[in-house]
């Protein structure tokens, strides 16, 4: 059989502004897609992203989930333990972190998030008001709840909370090719990690949190007091942007869906649902690499040692060999099994957070909110990983 090959950029901005026709080429074309541009080797099928992510023996996180290949060239910073590493390194950091971030801790932290978000439903709709009213979904609400929680959650000091979603972006980008995207970044990257390295440190990090608790692990000897900040680190990382643009998914999809609105306010205990469908439908984190450790074979292709696999998270979680009507968003489909947390001992560590966030402020807003629609246009933001938002005008009808 031979390899189908593809010259598209995947990171170029017509895709990035809608990667959906590239997604439904490369499923098409083959199992396996080499993408010339690149030097790589596409998968976009759910059966073949989800084998590879499986895989770890045959592809490898350590030689980096971006595009640049850490056998060859230098990480823009430190590898992550967790991310960018393999069993058995991987383990221990791995361990801590889903303790850590585990239903257990969340369960302690239910109660105040959910009247966090009843404070911000307030604040954003005005407090026992009724009639309509028009903002964007993109700051006051996707923004503003992870912001108001989470670097509380971690035990952050209030200052500098405004370089996270800048250092995030950044470390988003990176994972693509060296694009503008990327060059834009660059000049605020000592200085963005500067200030997130200072707040992995120990005495950064107020007692009780998600950082202390890291930062306990390294007293039991359950880890290294080097990998604690790293480890904190990817709190750091991956905890605020991904939210962001998952909670916008989940608010663009309502606001485009008025029919899966209403049944969300008829039965609340959906919002659960509603978000893991949201990031099956979004998948605002697109894409991630692996390397392959030996010569493999996906789907009747070699892959050779050494070289670059690509898995397309959302065009999986949007292919019709595993989902019916894939495009629509259906609050009546079961969505587990999608690949948008990915999948396997990688897979999100993170994902109860964010479907806790998304739980409270959807719970909130279907409270107060009989019907939101879009009042404006919906401005995508360009990120080399992210399918993410810049604005989200909506219109309210109060309750
Ligand atoms: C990390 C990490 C994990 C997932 C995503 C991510 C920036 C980073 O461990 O640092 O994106």
């Amino acid at each position: 059989m031979t390899l189908p090959s593809i010259d598209a950029d995947p990171f170029s901005h017509d895709v990035l502004e809608d990667p959906l026709p590239l997604h439904a080429r490369l499923r098409d074309a083959g199992p396996v897609v080499y993408l010339t541009r690149y030097d790589v080797y596409a998968l976009a099928r759910y059966e073949h992203v989800h084998a590879v992510l499986t895989d770890w023996q045959n592809f490898q996180s350590a030689a980096g989930v971006g595009l640049s290949n850490f056998r060859y060239e230098k990480p823009w910073r430190p590898p992550s333990l967790l991310l960018e590493a393999d069993p058995p390194r991987h383990d221990a950091p791995r361990a801590v972190l889903t303790n850590v971030l585990g239903p257990r801790e969340l369960r302690k932290l239910r109660a105040a998030w959910f009247a966090d978000a009843e404070e911000l439903a307030d604040a954003v709709l005005g407090a026992g008001s009724s009639g309509e009213l028009e903002f964007d979904a993109v700051t006051e609400l996707a923004e503003a709840f992870p912001l108001r929680v989470f670097p509380d959650a971690v035990g952050l000091p209030p200052d500098g909370r405004e370089n996270l979603l800048p250092y995030g972006e950044h470390a988003f980008n990176a994972f693509g090719p060296v694009n503008d995207l990327v060059e834009k970044g660059l000049p605020r990257v000592a200085e963005l990690s500067a200030w997130v390295n200072s707040r992995c440190q120990r005495d950064m990090l107020a007692p009780g949190g998600f950082g202390a608790r890291i930062w306990a692990a390294a007293d039991r000897g359950d880890i290294t007091a080097e990998q604690a900040p790293l480890v904190v680190r990817s709190l750091l990382s991956a905890g605020v942007d991904t939210t962001v643009h998952g909670l916008a998914a989940v608010l663009y999809a309502f606001a485009t869906h008025p029919d899966q609105w209403r049944r969300l306010r008829r039965e609340p205990h959906l919002a659960r649902v509603a978000f893991d469908e949201a990031v099956r439908w979004q998948s605002p984190v697109q894409t991630f690499f692996r390397t392959a450790t030996r010569d493999v074979v996906v789907g009747g292709t070699l892959i050779p040692d050494g070289k670059k696999v690509v898995t397309f998270l959302g065009s999986a979680n949007r292919d019709p060999r595993r989902w019916a009507d894939p495009d629509a968003f259906d609050l009546s489909r079961d969505p587990s099994g999608h690949v948008g947390f990915g999948m396997g001992i990688h897979q999100c560590a993170g994902q109860h957070v964010a479907r806790l966030e998304a739980e409270a402020l959807l719970t909130a807003l279907a409270r107060r909110i009989e019907r939101i629609e879009l009042a404006g246009p919906a401005l995508r933001h360009h990120n080399n990983t992210l399918r993410a938002w810049r604005s989200i005008p909506v219109r309210v009808h109060l309750a």
